[in-house]
């Protein structure tokens, strides 16, 4: 993941200092893609340790529409308790987005059933891809998280929004959107979790795995991020780990973490930052 490491430094080098939403203030450029085959090993950071079972246990919270973190603090990951109300509702945020984007006559469209039939049935096509950017629903940001999921909106607009698929010679890649990227924190699990997502895809629709390529609109680091991603960037890559699935379920909404199994993962320790909220 030299790559990775690279946009950091590119991001300490060349970011104008900016202003933002939180408060915090940081270092950003615009407009950086760095791409990894899947072939080379899973994408998982080395450099710090990340907690796999966060990730993968939202995707598949996510891949189940459900928007409530009552599952994922059943399941061990708290990384969306700050937005939630007391019933613990984050609004219609990604997983409602993917699977039940609400149309004119009150029904709605899972985008990942439609993906999923292009890339078993129409793998040439070049329309093979699903959004979170339902602008309906977008949060006002004058108001709390909790006050817009009481209005019925998003608690926060979505960051990874635009997931296209593409099919060449039997392999399967993804290209990831991402408007805003907290390159500290964020990009890392956002990497991870698409290449993922690439890997369940695949073997749902008996592909192999081609390359991620990652998208990153205004690619920051928060200014009370600076010194540990000096620490990280001290620190060298070793090799990265595999992520094997032990079986293969019914369908793409079937997964559990129970059946990933992660090889060879030999990260150096994980570094504490705060997220800002
Ligand atoms: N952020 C990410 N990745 C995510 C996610 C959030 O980097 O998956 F949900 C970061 C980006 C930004 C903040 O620092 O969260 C969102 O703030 P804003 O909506 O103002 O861009």
């Amino acid at each position: 993941m030299r790559q990775y490491l690279d946009l950091l430094q590119d991001i300490l080098a060349n970011g104008a200092p900016k202003a933002d939403r939180t408060g915090t203030g940081t270092l950003s450029v615009f407009g950086r893609q760095f791409r990894h085959d899947l072939a080379d090993g899973f994408p998982l950071l080395t450099t710090k340790k990340l907690h796999l079972k966060s990730i993968i246990n939202e995707l598949i919270w996510f891949l189940s529409g459900d928007t409530n973190i009552g599952w994922l603090k059943r399941n061990g990951v708290s990384i969306w308790d700050e937005w939630a109300t007391e019933s613990g509702d984050l609004g219609p945020i990604y997983g409602a987005q993917w699977t039940a984007w609400p149309t004119r006559d009150g029904g709605s469209v899972n985008q990942i059933d439609y993906v999923i039939d292009c890339l078993r049935n129409n793998p040439d096509s070049r329309r093979i891809l699903f959004h979170g950017w339902n602008v309906e629903f977008l949060p006002d940001e004058k108001i709390s998280p909790q006050d817009n999921v009481r209005a019925g909106r998003m608690a926060l607009p979505p960051c990874h929004l635009l997931y296209q698929f593409y099919v060449a010679n039997g392999r399967l890649s993804a290209q990831l959107l991402i408007r805003s990227s907290d390159s500290f924190l964020g990009l890392p699990y956002n990497t991870a979790s698409v290449a993922v997502l690439t890997l369940m895809l695949a073997q749902q629709c008996d592909l192999e795995p081609g390359e991620i390529i990652i998208c990153t609109g205004d690619s920051h680091i928060y200014s009370n991020h600076l010194r540990q991603v000096r620490e990280q960037l001290s620190r060298s890559p070793g090799p990265l780990p595999r992520l094997e699935i032990l079986r293969r379920p019914p369908s793409i909404y079937d997964y559990r973490f129970e059946d990933f199994s992660l090889l060879g993962y030999d990260p150096w320790p994980a570094i504490a930052a705060p997220v800002a909220v």
